[in-house]
């Protein structure tokens, strides 16, 4: 360890309320603890991915420096903090997510490449004090990996972290760093890096996680196994929600979510009611009535933080009224139309088309747009109902890839590997006085998770029902 890791002061707990550490008190915690350092550890399952992430983005920036943060925490109120949750480029690159991690990649100038170095906060010392004394102390937030473990876990060399800027600081030559992460990594760069560099990395990383590897597509299984479970949970317990409120439905989805996976991927939309016509409902504090439609749009997030994303629109009663059920067919037939629609070499955008064409027609034929479609299409006027784009990339992030450019995404082709979600809806807001009164209040949205395959597509998150028809029987046989 650097000295000068060594010589930073303790940031020492407030404890004020408290009389100060006596020296003897201060020797005696010195002592007595056993050695617990873990050896022989065998990688984490996704190490060899990372090294090949690792290795693509090397051969992509010869010769630069880069920097990629974990982040840091961040300050809930007082001296709380919200849950800490790895950047994505950071976890995609090494496996780890603690705070604080910094991942540097120096160019190796005797044999090209880079040498990498996973920057971490080590074990407290005990000499010191700081491992019961430091805010960040181990007897406060718990043990953490020693670098000696977290270079066997990562399969990358590990230094403290208490160095890196100093470290960045006097370097030289070309760096970029992923910004938005970490500001006091950045701002050991200030005088080095540029905007437009710095842009570049971001977007290749994001580019680079379009198509998913062996060990991504097995991720987002689990994250749509437990997803899954996940919605059995709610529709179990459709009474004590309609007892309560959305609330019991977010929390028994999130109960599902941190028992089986890290989290969920997303604030979980429970939108019962007219609820379901506000496509971000996340307040959950409404009313579940029977005889109306309940909008679930939730995720589970895996331990490796790849997550699910899917929704289902059940009658809480757990039959649908006609007029329910001739909407959500039409969603449905518009969700096949689009998964249809997925499969190696399509344009990106062509799902979204097959499924705003289904539910411009339905529009049409139900008097509510005048036709003809192709018109209807050409000026986008079943958006007044349809709102948003029928899918988006999935993985590490709920709308992954987001800074991946148009060409490769949004006017892109679909590739085996890549997992996209089609999600087509129909909403009629409660005070649209341009639809029949009865269709007021009602939203539906179906949506899965689809992985593109070598011949077509694989719907991962098929566990859960689709039509209408399963899916009252599915709630039929859960609600027992
Ligand atoms: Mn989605």
């Amino acid at each position: 360890m650097a000295e000068s890791a060594d010589e930073q002061p303790i940031k020492q707990r407030k404890n004020g309320l408290y009389p100060a550490v006596s020296d003897e008190l201060a020797e005696n915690m010195k002592t007595g603890w056993a050695d617990t350092e873990l050896r022989g550890l065998r990688p984490v399952p996704q190490a060899g991915h990372t090294a090949d992430r690792r290795a693509r983005l090397s051969a992509r920036f010869p010769g630069e420096r880069l920097v990629i943060p974990a982040g840091n925490l961040k300050t809930r109120s007082n001296d709380t903090e919200y849950s800490f949750r790895a950047s994505v480029e950071y976890a995609y690159l090494t496996g780890d997510q603690t705070e604080d991690g910094v991942l540097v990649m120096e160019p190796d100038p005797a044999g090209g490449g880079h040498q990498s170095t996973l920057y971490l906060l080590p074990r407290s010392n005990r000499e010191n004090g700081e491992f019961w004394l430091d805010g960040q102390g181990e007897l406060w937030v718990g043990r953490r990996h020693s670098l000696s473990e977290a270079q066997q876990l990562y399969g990358i060399q590990c230094a403290d972290v208490r160095d890196v800027t100093a470290e960045l600081r006097a370097a030289t030559g070309p760096v970029r760093v992923v910004r938005g992460h970490d500001a006091a990594v950045e701002q050991a760069l200030t005088d080095k890096v540029t905007a437009e560099q710095d842009t570049e990395l971001q977007v290749f990383l994001s580019e680079m996680r379009l198509v998913k590897d062996e060990f991504e597509i097995g991720e987002m299984e689990k994250a749509c196994a437990s997803t899954v479970r996940g919605f059995e949970d709610v529709v179990k317990v459709l009474d004590r929600a309609e007892a309560t409120s959305e609330r019991y439905i977010e929390g028994t989805f999130f109960l599902r979510a941190r028992v089986e996976g890290n989290d969920i991927g997303y604030g979980s939309i429970c939108a019962a009611g007219p609820h379901a016509t506000t496509l971000h409902w996340v307040r959950n504090d409404g009313a579940v009535r029977s005889g109306e439609l309940l909008l679930l749009d939730a995720g589970v997030e895996t331990h490796t933080l790849y997550t699910a994303d899917v929704t289902r629109t059940l009658p809480v009663g757990g039959s649908f009224t006609q007029l329910q059920r001739k909407i959500y067919d039409a969603v449905h037939e518009a969700q096949e139309a689009g998964i249809a629609a997925v499969k190696p070499g399509a344009k990106y955008l062509d799902f979204h088309l097959a499924a705003q064409r289904v539910l411009a027609t339905r529009l049409v034929e139900w008097g509510l747009l005048d036709g003809p479609v192709e018109r209807v299409l050409e000026l986008g006027l079943q958006r007044r109902w349809t709102l948003h784009g029928t899918g988006h990339m999935l993985g590490l992030d709920v709308h992954d890839c987001a800074t991946a450019r148009r060409e490769t995404y949004a006017e892109g082709t679909l590739e085996p590997g890549m997992c996209l979600t089609v999600e087509p809806g129909l909403y009629f807001q409660p005070d649209d006085l341009t639809v029949p009164e009865e269709y007021r209040g009602i939203g539906v949205r179906i949506e899965d998770d689809i992985l593109v395959t070598d011949d077509g597509n694989r719907n991962l998150s098929a566990g859960l029902p689709r039509s209408s028809s399963d899916v009252e029987a599915w709630m039929a046989r859960l609600k027992g």
